[in-house]
């Protein structure tokens, strides 16, 4: 083992018996010392940390976890050398409450604002709010974002100049460094935005965007249908651009709109270079993918590499990301010590609004893996993900049955660097490091699942709130997991929620809902129930 090695044993040990037994100044006295008494941050670092997070891809949709007719041999390497969990969620089966919980350690049922936004929403993170970057930021770390958003921008609808600098942004809520896809794949602006400017932006050909009214003269999905490159098969027929209809309309920014079959290459380069800058000193990456979310045009090096058509293809491409990466740190000499963890926002979908054959060429597949539901739904598969942990230096390879949820990460890492929160930061994350890094097995108290409806999982039953919303979601295809009825499953021995046994055990029913009731009402879940 090398000196430098031993010295981030330390510090790790150090930050985290500082964090349980110090008050809060000394500790962030002693993180800080630990990072900068030697004279250099690169001589002494803690870990690295790079977050992959993919956008709708499913339980059952990579190799190691079971997937068939497509391979993800760069995951499935980064799952045997490391930790794979089997039952990690997202808090929300959709994108923007779970990155938004990510981000803040707070569920996103708890303000109503924080739902899928649109392209030209303000941002949502009010400044101010404690974020996970920030707080890795005030530990000493470079702290980046690249690839999707979806968190919204500026000051709200209709308020930002897109010419101009884009602010408020993830710059002003901790992050040092930004390469963002403002919102979704499917939304305008079609535009990359790095730090506060719009990428290619040439001044005499500004970009307007509208969500209320067309913007007049220009085509449509609907009025250029027959001119589409890939069609639509519900919503996605306002501007288009780049041969494919999208959801709001856009003009101007000729030469700063993205190539959809580039994304990938670019969100994976721009990434690779935040690495190698900061090679020198702790860094944290927050890596978004496009894939697979729609619209799914991969490069085209990828295009055919399955028979599941874009779908499969863009697995292919994610995994190729998530390769690039790891070749990247192996180069570097820094995998021993990063932190390397993999899941995704949300659960899966196949036709999520264009006409690519994911439906029909699914073939073997099963996205969801044994498990009920797809994104949008309350069954298991709306928010159960794969979840990857992988640091050579501390982590041992196995699997874990611990359950574990996204919105846990921030008081799991934010011990991990030394750095204790305040009662009222990230108010429902948990820290439960110790099963992060599966040194224990412990799961978490209880899982809240938000769709439509709010869901707790506690032991071996699930309760989903009754709920008067649609049981499917048609132009999906997904289950919702709607009722008005009360619904409790035993999710070990009824993994694919078939049978509601509320009637059954209503004692369990009246306890889970109780539970969850003072959850809501609470507005916190740290400081009144204990991790583990
Ligand atoms: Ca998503």
């Amino acid at each position: 083992m090398s000196g430098n090695r031993m010295k981030r044993r330390e510090f790790v040990r150090t930050s985290l018996l500082g964090a349980t037994l110090a008050p809060a100044v000394l500790i962030r006295r002693k993180a800080l010392v630990s990072l900068f008494s030697s004279g250099s941050v690169g001589s002494d670092p803690p870990p690295n940390i790079l977050l992959i997070y993919a956008d709708d891809i499913g339980y059952g949709d990579l190799g190691c976890y079971g997937a068939s007719g497509v391979r993800t041999p760069h995951v499935d390497r980064l799952a045997a050398e490391g930790i794979r969990f089997t039952s990690a969620y997202a808090t929300s089966a959709t994108c923007t409450p779970s990155r938004y919980s990510l981000l803040t350690g707070r569920y996103a049922f708890r303000d109503e604002k924080v739902r899928i936004l649109a392209g030209d929403a303000g941002l949502l993170i009010e400044p101010g709010r404690k974020t996970l970057p920030a707080v890795l930021r005030q530990a000493g770390y470079m702290t980046g974002v690249v690839g999707k958003w979806h968190l919204g921008l500026g000051g709200g609808p209709g308020k930002l100049d897109w010419n101009g600098d884009i602010r408020p942004g993830p710059l002003e809520i901790g992050f040092d460094y930004a390469f963002l896809m403002p919102a979704t794949g499917d939304r305008v602006p079609c535009v990359y935005v790095e730090n506060h400017r719009v990428v290619n932006l040439d001044p005499a050909d500004p970009i307007t965007v509208s969500y209320k009214d067309p913007i007049p003269g220009l085509p449509t999905g609907v009025s250029h249908r027959d001119k589409l490159k890939m069609d639509w098969s519900h919503g996605h027929n306002m501007a288009v651009i780049n041969g494919i209809g999208r959801i709001g309309y856009m003009s101007g920014g000729t030469s700063a709109l993205w190539k959809d079959e580039e994304m990938a290459g670019e969100f994976t380069a721009r990434a690779v270079s935040f690495i190698e800058k900061n090679k020198e000193r702790p860094f944290f990456l927050y890596f978004a993918t496009h894939d697979i979310h729609v619209p799914r045009v991969p490069h085209p090096r990828f295009v055919g590499k399955t028979k599941m058509g874009p779908r499969g293809d863009a697995i292919v491409e994610f995994d190729w990301s998530v390769g690039r990466l790891l070749e990247t740190l192996d180069r570097l000499g820094l995998a021993a010590n990063t932190l390397v963890i993999l899941t995704s926002d949300n659960g899966p979908v196949l036709d999520d609004g264009y006409k690519d054959g994911a439906a029909e060429k699914v073939g073997d597949l099963r996205p969801s893996g044994p498990l009920r539901g797809g994104k949008y739904s309350a069954f298991d598969a709306g928010t159960r993900e794969p979840f990857i942990v992988r640091w050579p230096d501390r982590v041992k390879p196995g699997l874990s049955d611990a359950r574990f949820s996204q919105v846990d990460l921030f008081a799991s890492l934010a011990t991990l660097a030394g750095q204790p929160l305040d009662d009222e930061d990230a108010p429902d994350s948990l820290e439960m490091l110790d099963t992060l890094l599966g040194k224990s097995h412990l799961g978490r108290d209880h899982i809240i699942e938000q769709a439509g409806t709010l869901s707790i999982i506690r032991g071996r039953y699930k309760y989903i709130e009754p709920s008067d919303g649609p049981r499917m979601n048609v132009p999906t295809n997904i289950e919702l997991g709607n009722d008005p009825r009360p619904q409790l499953y035993d999710i070990v021995d009824d993994i694919a929620e078939k049978h509601n046994i509320a009637g059954e055990h209503p004692e369990v029913v009246r306890e889970l809902e109780a539970l969850l009731k003072k959850i809501k009402r609470a507005g916190r879940t740290r400081r009144w129930i204990k991790p583990g």
